[in-house]
């Protein structure tokens, strides 16, 4: 008995320290930061990101990359996050390892919450600053008030070179240059150990003496009064008085120094400018929609009326961040991110030019791997089983036509 006891022991403690091995040599690298475990169908059914832009992959320390793009707010916004009347432009990244010179909606710089407004579509342009050498995961993002994150496609970009070469300088309106990453801190270093310095001092005056078990004696004997003596007294009055002379001095001197400063600027921006995409001549209408469980691929039916003048085919279904494409239409450039781009993701029953006055009902399928990666599939976990996305047209001479789409999604088991 106590032989199988040992065993058990000596096998368990084997187990452990494997599980710790293990763990401790599985370190992946993680491609998606946030956006994966969020519920699918809010994704789908919140913000669409499209014409994203990086300027570069690859920069050094200081330079800059732009992010440039649209999203659009979609129509069907989900009942459980709150409108975007407050909603501030961000970027996804492990802490200031860029930092945001600037970032624009329509144009107008937006260093504070702003207000958007449902259906609408925006452009804009983040610029950011390259500051600590590594490899990135770069995402545009928006925060919503109540609502919360709504990250966008996450692209990796390179920084080369050494953090103690990033500089951040920034000229005041009182005609001095500053370096933002440095600025100020020897003053902060300073008042912040002087005020310490002082408290300590304090303690070390009294501990100086038997600090506990003699004085509570005392105190209980009903001698506390010796305790404290006259020069004790004029001890602490001396501090009192340094104190409040020292906070009157350094404030008029900190004003004479600064004697122009400014309350911190803030308020959400309202008025913030959509774009006009042009109203597109294409109409879809989604008959139906479903997705195999388990399986790495949705699939809808659609009619398709063309109202325009030219000849029209289907080239991309984008849906929460992913873009399937139908690489005998169109053909991405942009080095959008790798693993959210299928190719040649989408099939289409018959993806020949639709005339114009032409209505065509079409299977469409959207299929790659990551329908599953980005857990899109896991909407079989949602409490709303109802897609959303954007679909591209093409004509002959490069013309581009979207049309979003919205119905429900239907898992199929069989
Ligand atoms: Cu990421």
């Amino acid at each position: 008995m106590k032989l199988i006891k040992d065993r058990i022991a000596k096998w368990s403690m084997v187990g452990l320290l494997a599980t710790f091995a293990a763990t401790s040599f599985y370190a992946p690298s993680a491609s998606a930061h946030g956006e994966k475990s969020q519920a699918a169908f809010m994704r789908m059914r919140t913000i669409h990101w499209y014409d994203l832009n990086w300027s570069k992959e690859k920069v050094k320390v200081n330079e800059e990359v732009e992010i440039t793009g649209k999203f659009h707010v979609f129509e069907g916004w989900p009942e459980t996050v709150a409108e975007p009347d407050t909603a501030f432009l961000n970027v996804g990244i492990p802490g200031p390892v860029f930092i945001r010179k600037a970032s624009y909606i329509g144009g107008q710089l937006v260093p504070r919450s702003v207000r958007l407004e449902i259906g609408k579509t925006y452009d804009f342009k983040v610029v950011l600053k390259a500051r600590r050498p590594g490899d990135w995961h770069v995402h545009t993002m928006m925060n919503v008030e109540g609502g919360g994150p709504i990250i966008g496609p996450g692209k990796w970009i390179t920084i080369e070179g050494s953090m103690s070469e990033f500089k951040n300088p920034v000229t005041t309106l009182t005609g001095q240059t500053v370096d933002l990453e440095t600025y100020n801190e020897g003053n902060t270093y300073f008042w912040h150990v002087f005020w310490y310095a002082i408290g300590i001092a304090w303690v070390v005056y009294w501990v100086r003496r038997p600090a506990f078990l003699p004085r509570y004696l005392m105190v209980e004997a009903g001698r506390a009064n010796e305790l404290i003596s006259a020069g004790d007294k004029k001890v602490a009055m001396g501090f009192a008085a340094a104190t409040i002379l020292i906070v009157i001095f350094a404030m008029s001197s900190a004003n004479s120094k600064y004697p122009i400063t400014i309350p911190l600027q803030a308020g959400t921006l309202r008025g913030i400018q959509p774009i006009e995409e042009p109203k597109a001549t294409v109409a879809v209408k989604v008959n139906d929609a479903s997705y195999r469980v388990p399986g790495r691929a949705m699939r809808m039916k659609l009619t398709i009326t063309n109202n325009g003048d030219k000849p029209v085919r289907l080239g991309e279904f984008y849906t929460a961040s992913v873009r399937f494409l139908d690489a005998d239409v169109y053909k991405d450039t942009t080095g959008y991110p790798e693993d959210l781009l299928a190719d040649d993701g989408l099939e289409v029953s018959d993806n020949s030019p639709i005339q114009p006055g032409e209505t065509r009902t079409v299977e469409v399928t959207a299929s790659d791997a990551a329908w599953e990666v980005y857990r899109l599939s896991d909407i079989i976990y949602d409490p709303d089983s109802r897609f959303a996305g954007l679909l591209f047209f093409f004509d002959d001479q490069g013309g581009r036509q979207i049309v979003q789409i919205d119905a429900p999604l239907i898992p199929s088991f069989m």
